[in-house]
């Protein structure tokens, strides 16, 4: 098929020939499409690329039409599926059919999820809000990876997310599960990420911290089965056990997720007042005071002189400069 040449234009970066190869040589569609938006990402937005932005984007469409059509494109443009971000961050419980995805969702949310005694039960996702503290982070449900099944809006979802849950089950051979989908991602092009990991701004979309969990403690040999589960994955991602059924566990589920999400929480407090403790501030971690002023409003870029510290410095109440790095739980009183 003859295609259109494209003019390139002159100014990308080396990053971007790096991707297009990638592209060039990938052989799957999740590959193809891990790359091109990896070539969006790094292409400098002005005039000059508007074009070239465009045709990859149509690209980028095509593909994921392939994906959720897998027998050939059917009518028109089709969307990732996509789930607007709530709250402190979003975290996707993923994981093969059946091991209680939708279970944890449900004794963790509230919200309605549909729980089967058969694999294959949850088709569309399904995002409910989960409490950590004096925060909320919202938790989607996914229909279960398996070979073969992948979704387009699936896959979409996925890259869209701030972290993942695998859910495995302490009843069958929650190693192999959790191998064998930790393998299934990768084949997309995602890469899990371990315990104090960050994804690359740069490469997010395939880069995503990962929590395990082995569900279904309450059953025999449950125990055992974690200590596997543990001894297999400790060393590098957050291993919890948990019982969606029993409502056992779920607290460290959540906090592991909370510290998935790479996010701090931070208090202001006008000066000569309490500090606003109800109301936290959700900063990327590593936020400085800078960072947590212009969140406020965008006016503290200018005027920002100095802040009051109360958590993470060496006294409570210490001055500090504006590139002072917080950590969850401060309080800041900005100075202009
Ligand atoms: N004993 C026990 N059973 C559980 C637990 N959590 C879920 N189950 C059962 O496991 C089965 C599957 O639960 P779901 O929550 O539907 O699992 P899922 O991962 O969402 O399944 P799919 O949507 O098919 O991928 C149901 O029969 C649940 O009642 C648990 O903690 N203990
Ligand atoms: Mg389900």
């Amino acid at each position: 098929m003859v295609r259109p040449v494209i003019a390139m234009p002159a100014n990308l970066p080396p990053q971007y020939h790096e991707a297009e190869k990638r592209y060039r040589t990938a052989r799957t569609i999740p590959e193809k499409l891990a790359a091109l938006q990896e070539m969006m990402a790094v292409m400098p937005k002005h005039k000059g690329t508007d074009h070239l932005r465009a045709e990859l984007r149509a690209k980028m469409a095509r593909l994921m039409d392939e994906l959720e059509h897998p027998s050939g494109p059917r009518g028109g443009r089709t969307h990732p599926f996509s789930i607007p971000k709530e709250g402190a961050g979003q975290a996707a419980l993923v994981g093969p059919p059946n091991a209680g995805k939708s279970s944890i969702l449900a004794a963790l949310t509230g919200a309605p999820a549909r729980v089967a005694p058969y694999p294959f039960a949850t088709q569309v996702p399904q995002p409910g809000m989960a409490r950590f503290e004096d925060v909320h982070i919202q938790l989607v449900d996914t229909p279960p990876l398996a070979e073969g099944r992948l979704e387009g809006r699936l896959f979409g979802l996925l890259r869209n997310a701030d972290a993942l849950l695998l859910v495995t089950d302490l009843g069958m051979d929650a190693v192999s599960q959790a191998d064998g989908t930790i393998a299934l991602l990768e084949s997309w092009g995602i890469e899990p990420l371990g315990r104090g990991e960050r994804p690359d701004p740069a490469h997010w979309q395939a880069q995503k911290p990962l929590v395990i969990v082995g569900n279904k403690a309450d059953l025999d040999g449950a125990l055992d089965e974690f200590q596997r589960l543990e001894s297999a994955f400790g060393h590098r991602f957050p291993v919890v056990m948990v019982s969606a059924q029993e409502g056992v566990g779920l607290d460290d589920l959540t906090r592991e997720a909370f510290r998935a999400l790479g996010v701090i929480r931070v208090y202001t407090k006008p000066p000569g007042e309490e500090p606003k403790l109800d109301a936290p501030l959700v900063l990327p971690a590593g936020s400085t005071v800078e960072g947590a002023a212009e969140s406020l409003h965008k006016s503290w870029r200018q005027r920002l002189k100095y802040a009051l510290v109360w958590g993470s410095t060496k006294f409570p109440g210490q001055r500090v400069g504006r590139d002072y790095v917080l950590a969850d739980r401060d309080i800041v009183e900005l100075h202009g």
